[in-house]
């Protein structure tokens, strides 16, 4: 049996790629000396995994490498291009689907499976051509067969393909991107056919699509399309096949795979469990995802080895070890991390495993299943030896912590009438119709950048970095009350991120100085780690929200990253349940609330980005956890008076799934991104029975275009039909650190002269 890993990350240890990529696209690097830095990295990334103890020439190592996402490498190889992209070629083609240029819009970006990593969405009808369009695949698995290696490709499958693609615009009433699957399988058939006469023995088809209820279509008829799918690819000319299924359980897919004549299946046996026999495995290979790819604490072997030997049972021709998922959502090397602390140092390194430490994991693993247990036993012991250590130190389970979660009652987690809230909010705050306000954060400046680099580097005193932090709250305080608008934010200056910020100032949380994880093409976050229960030694927002509140007589919005969205973005604990988790950052926030209230701020928001994102994949497991989750929120809410005016923010996602779970947060208002869908949020939301305060966003962020004042009037007369004036806010979609001021002050300026023009009734109803 072979060792194997679903993938492994590929911005590059120090983040090289991503600075490779970013240079090129601002024209201080050519395209081939791009393509060289990314040759020299999969080169480094195959010697690396060789090092580590994956096979060189067995096809143990997959080729995942990516210039930006590789559900758009697959758009790229069978040239599923939309037309509004003709005329651009290779790269330059590749780079647009992905960024868009002028008006051109990028394809769309939205969330990997449960998980923060964004892909690029295809736009398929039904007359989109595919035809092979680009050899990268073919061409990277030969360069490095030159340098040495025989690895194997791996491509996201033409089920979970198209099953993620939507269909473009202009396809008919009824259409789904799955129709097409006839078509597009000649297109898979003549790459694996290279791939092939290259001489690649094995190739890696992913189809996470297949463990998810989230999708479009009935279950039968993805059993169906699996079926079809692998009849015709592996009836060709081809590499060995290995399907691989991470994030989830095959459940009625997996005989469905095991009937078709592909040569490996890959099981995700972290968040799936050990299927039964099934016909055809006999002439399989099984590989159990056993280690983690998608969080970072080392493994108990033996826990996993039994899995692995569970397998066996199963009566397939072989078993191998493998990740659960690509190692892409993990950083690459605990070794690149000392924290500060001495003790918590030791913890960390002994605790976690980042993606060095596991394809190790999955090596030790593959040598018990080789040569018996006996043989990796020392190994078992240490690893059971480092979880028994963690469950005992000191901070992970915190006395205090735990009464204070286990002594909860239900009325700590409801505010009480909303009506009453209501009158008592509209007569402390006195705002107009139609209330004007942002997201939260304001462009974060090349100086600004600079001042908290330097500060975290220890070359500026805190007090100098506070007072030019000050200065710049000073400033958009200023700037927002010459704009107009009525409900003022500090612009979060003092922010890195919305997570790591909070991760930072509460116990149970250490943070990560080269953790680099890619969020999206060339953009990465560092997600914190959250190892104890979790406290808030002392407020976190409250002097940074007084201090604004101080400058002007408008309202200031204290702003908090809620529960939910804390975890989703960093690496949580498995050794408690994730309800107590959130109960416990819930009761956190829910002092700095408090805090904020008792220090003058009428308004808090607390943003929850991410309550969509961890939602489970499937229909059953969702509502527990949209109950621990939603009740997270509540609890870090509840704790005010009613004149006081509780926001919240979504955006990232589409919200169907979890609509009734908005209303469920109860919060006076809500803002979300709407723009792009021309409002269409509004409607659903009230269908759904919410009934207050809404902001659905009137102009897109993500591009550095000003949207005119009619375009914004337009969106907010839209929006006026079905909410009335005094529950309608109008904002922007998103917040605005991404954004320069060259177009954030135009935007909002045309934001609040659209906004009068529809209070004043200039505006015609749409
Ligand atoms: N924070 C975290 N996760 C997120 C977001 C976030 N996930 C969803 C969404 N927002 C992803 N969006 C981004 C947007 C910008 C960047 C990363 C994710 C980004 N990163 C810098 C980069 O890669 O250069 C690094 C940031 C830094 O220096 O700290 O720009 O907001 N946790
Ligand atoms: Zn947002």
């Amino acid at each position: 049996p072979v060792a194997t890993i679903v993938g492994y990350p590929r911005i590059g240890r120090r983040r090289e790629l991503k600075k490779a990529v970013e240079a090129y696209w601002a024209g201080k690097s050519t395209l081939a000396e791009l393509e060289e830095t990314a040759s020299g990295l999969r080169q480094a990334t195959r010697e690396r995994l060789a090092e580590l103890g994956l096979g060189r020439t067995d096809a143990s190592i997959p080729e995942t490498f990516s210039f930006y996402d590789q559900v758009l490498d697959v758009t790229a190889a069978v040239g599923a291009v939309p037309p509004r992209f003709a005329g651009f070629e290779g790269l330059d083609l590749y780079f647009t689907l992905a960024r868009g240029i002028g008006d051109i819009a990028p394809l769309e970006m939205t969330k990997w499976f449960d998980t923060n990593y964004h892909y690029l969405v295809p736009e398929i009808g039904p007359d989109t051509a595919f035809s092979l369009s680009s050899r990268r695949i073919i061409d990277q698995f030969t360069q490095a067969r030159a340098g040495g290696f025989v690895t194997r490709p791996a491509i996201v499958g033409p089920v979970t393909y198209l099953l993620l693609s939507k269909a473009a615009d202009g396809a008919p009433e009824g259409f789904d991107p799955l129709d097409r699957l006839e078509d597009i399988l000649p297109v898979y058939a003549e790459l694996l056919a290279e791939l092939a006469a290259a001489g690649a023995p094995w190739v890696q088809l992913d189809e996470p699509g297949l463990v998810t209820d989230n999708i479009s279509v009935e279950p039968g008829v993805v059993s169906a399309a699996v079926t079809r799918a692998y009849e015709v690819l592996a009836g060709g000319q081809r590499p060995a096949i290995f399907v691989t299924s991470p994030f989830g359980d095959l459940r009625e897919n997996f005989p469905v795979l095991a009937a078709t004549g592909v040569e490996a299946i890959h099981v995700d046996l972290v968040h799936g469990g050990v299927p039964a026999a099934a016909p055809g495995l006999a002439t399989k290979t099984l590989v159990g995802g056993v280690i983690d790819g998608h969080n970072i604490w080392a493994a108990d072997l033996g826990a996993k080895f039994e899995q692995l030997e569970a397998l066996t049972e199963l009566g397939a021709s072989a078993v191998s070890a493998a990740t659960a998922t690509s190692l892409q959502h993990v950083p690459h090397d605990t070794a690149d991390e000392k924290w500060e602390d001495a003790e918590l140092d030791a913890n960390l390194h002994a605790w976690l495993a980042f993606a060095d430490q596991k394809v190790v994991e999955v090596v030790t693993l593959s040598r018990g299943l080789t040569s018996g247990r006996g043989a990796i036993e020392d190994e078992i012991t240490a690893s059971q030896q480092a979880l028994a250590s963690r469950a005992a130190a000191a901070g992970v389970r915190v006395d205090a912590i735990r009464a204070r979660t286990a002594a909860l009652t239900e009325a700590d987690f409801s505010r009480g009438d909303y009506d009453e809230r209501a009158a008592a909010q509209a007569a402390k705050l006195g705002l107009p119709e139609l209330p004007t306000t942002t997201i939260g954060s304001f462009p974060q400046t090349v100086e600004i950048r600079r001042a908290r680099a330097a500060h975290a580097r220890g070359e500026l005193a805190t007090e100098a970095y506070e007072a030019e932090m000050r200065a710049e709250i000073k400033r958009v305080i200023e700037l927002q009350e010459s704009i107009g608008l009525d409900v003022l934010v500090h612009g979060e200056a003092e922010r890195n991120d919305m997570v790591q910020y909070f991760a930072e100032l509460l116990d149970g949380f250490a943070v990560t100085t080269n953790g680099w994880v890619q969020s999206y093409g060339s953009r990465c976050t560092r997600p914190s780690i959250l190892w104890g229960d979790v406290s808030r030694p002392e407020p976190m927002t409250v002097r940074w929200a007084t201090y604004a509140q101080s400058l002007t007589p408008k309202p200031v919005k204290g702003m908090l990253t809620g529960p939910v969205t804390i975890m989703a973005w960093s690496f949580v604990r498995d050794d408690i349940p994730l309800g107590e988790t959130a109960n416990q950052l819930g009761l956190a926030l829910r002092d700095e609330v408090n805090d904020l209230e008792a220090a003058g701020i009428g308004i808090i928001q607390v943003d929850e980005p991410a309550l969509r994102e961890l939602l489970p994949l499937r229909r059953e497991d969702q509502p527990a956890y949209l109950d621990w989750s939603v009740g997270s929120f509540r609890l870090s809410t509840a704790g005010v008076r009613p004149e006081t005016q509780i926001h919240t923010h979504l955006c990232y996602s589409e919200f169907g799934e979890v609509i009734g779970a908005i209303d469920g947060l109860d919060a006076d208002v809500t803002s979300i991104e709407a723009a792009r869908s021309r409002m269409e949020i509004v409607p659903e939301l009230a269908a759904a029975g919410y009934a207050r305060g809404v902001g659905p966003g009137v102009y897109d962020i993500h591009s550095p275009r000003v949207p005119s004042v009619d375009e914004v009037s337009e969106l907010v007369a839209l929006a006026a039909q079905g909410v009335p004036g005094n529950l309608l806010w109008i904002n922007p979609d998103c917040g605005l650190k991404t954004r320069g001021y060259a177009e954030t002050v135009p935007s909002l300026e045309n934001l609040v002269a659209a906004t009068r023009a529809v209070r004043n009734r200039e505006v015609a109803n749409v």
